[in-house]
Order: C-alpha cells, then structure tokens, then sequence
C-alpha cells in the first residue's frame, strides 16, 4: 500500500513514520509513505498557500491551485484514491479503515487555517472523512491516525499474536480486562482464573468479560445488528443474565430505606 501525505508541515510525520509498528513496515517495504510539501507546489516568490477568505470573517484559508498541482502530481501515472480530512467528513470507525485500507494508492489532504477552498474538494477530492467531532488545528494529527489504523490492517504489518488477540474480539465488542506482573497492585489482585492455566477456562472468562465491559462502558455497540448478529447462544444467555444482574442491582439500591 502506498500513502501520499500533502501538508505545509511534513516535519510533523518524521518520528511519527520512523518509529515503532509504522517504521519496521516502511523497512520491510510492506508500506510506503511519502510526505510531500504543499509549498512545491506553489508558484510565486513567497511559496504562499493561504489568502483572505471571500465575504470576510476572520482567518485565513488555502487557495486551491498549490492544492490542486499537488494532488494531481501525486496522483500522476497511478491513480490514488484522495481523502480529505475535516470535521465535515464522515466519522472514521473500523468499516471505514478496512475499506480504504483495500486500496493501493492513498493520497492525503492535510488542509490548515480555516480550512482549504472549496473547489479543491469539487475537483480533486475522492471522499472527506473526520477523525471525529471536534476542531483540531490542522489535517496532520487525523493522517497519522488514519495511517496508523491502516497500518494495522495491511498483511504482515502486526505480529500474528496481536493479530490473534484483536481478532477474536473483532466480533464488535470492547476488549477484555489485561493484567501482567506484579500479581497484586494497591491491593488489588489478578483475577484467579488468569493465573490457573485452565486454558478453556481462561478463554471463557475473557469472553465474559468483554460482554460485560460492552454491557457496562458502551451498550449501544449492543444494538448493532452485525454484532447481535455475530453473538453466540451461549453470549446472548451470559448478556441476558447481566442485564438481569444489573436491573437487581439498581431494585435493591432504589428499595433500601
Ligand atoms: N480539522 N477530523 C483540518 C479537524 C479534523 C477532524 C480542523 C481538519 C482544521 C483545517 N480533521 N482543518 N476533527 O478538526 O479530521
């Protein structure tokens, strides 16, 4: 897979690119990531990006043409799919990474200022998508979570233990509850069966407790149907008795005198 990032601040992505997971997949040439310039693109003295907004108001915004040469330059020869980012755009989630993470060429707007003229997304703009919903300063931050969540998804990129772990929760519920060394902190013990070696046991303790963080941090991943859909007899009867604990929790707090 190969990433194109365009931004007036490529220093951003260095240690970023180089370090970790990211790094050691650019090494093994499992992902290329190119971080260009906005600037060469531009075409005057001052190597200008950003103009006075039409119908006033206060702070700037990136005129289209550096944009538009950039993005065609990066997309010349092979034909990149060119992704926007801005609060505008549609909510990054898991779907969305697997999706672009199919593609074989990415290119990368990182707008700043009050954001990029509106034609460069009317022309050379595939899809606008946000990181979430609130106002960070710049394109740069959501490219280095979009690119790491792809990452993540490329072939050979995570060690086979990690793909492991993620996988089987990969079902749309929140991870289990994870403990290492020491075995008690500020009181606080290791769940026993963890330390059993009981391995059936320890795979259905950690299959319980995924079903209650869900239950108890987000219950509205509860009411997807792909992820009602994907719960076994047994996890639907184990989520039913929960529920039922927590209904009996709330009666005898509400009946006490
Ligand atoms: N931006 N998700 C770039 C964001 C944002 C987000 C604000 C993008 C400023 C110029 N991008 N503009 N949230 O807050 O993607």
């Amino acid at each position: 897979m190969r990433v194109q990032v365009l931004t007036i601040f490529p220093e951003l992505f260095e240690p970023f690119l180089s370090t970790s997971l990211i790094g050691k997949a650019r090494e093994k040439g499992l992902l290329e990531v190119r971080v260009h310039d906005l600037r060469d693109s531009t075409e005057d003295r001052h190597r200008s990006v950003d103009d006075e907004p039409y119908g006033g108001g206060g702070g700037m915004v990136m005129t289209a043409p550096p944009w538009i040469r950039a993005v065609r330059a990066a997309s010349e020869g092979r034909p990149a799919w060119r992704v926007l980012l801005s609060p505008q755009g549609a909510r990054l989630d898991d779907a969305k990474v697997r999706e672009l993470a199919t593609r074989e060429d990415l290119v990368l707007l990182c707008g700043r200022y009050e954001g990029i003229d509106e034609r460069v997304r009317q022309t050379v703009v595939d899809e606008e998508i946000s990181i979430g919903d609130y106002v960070l300063s710049g394109g740069e931050l959501p490219a280095m979570v979009l690119i790491e969540a792809l990452s993540r998804q490329v072939p050979g990129v995570v060690g086979l233990a990690d793909s492991v772990a993620n996988d089987s929760f990969r079902s749309g519920l929140l991870d289990y509850p994870h403990y290492t060394r020491p075995p008690v902190v500020e009181g606080l013990a290791v769940p026993e069966v963890l330390t059993s070696g009981n391995h059936a046991a320890i795979l259905r303790w950690r299959e319980r407790e995924a079903l209650r963080a869900t239950l108890e941090k987000r219950p509205d991943l509860l009411e997807r149907p792909e992820v009602l859909g994907a719960l076994t007899r047994e996890q639907k009867r184990v989520l039913q008795e929960m529920r039922e604990e927590v209904k009996e929790k709330g009666e005898r707090l509400l009946a006490r005198p």
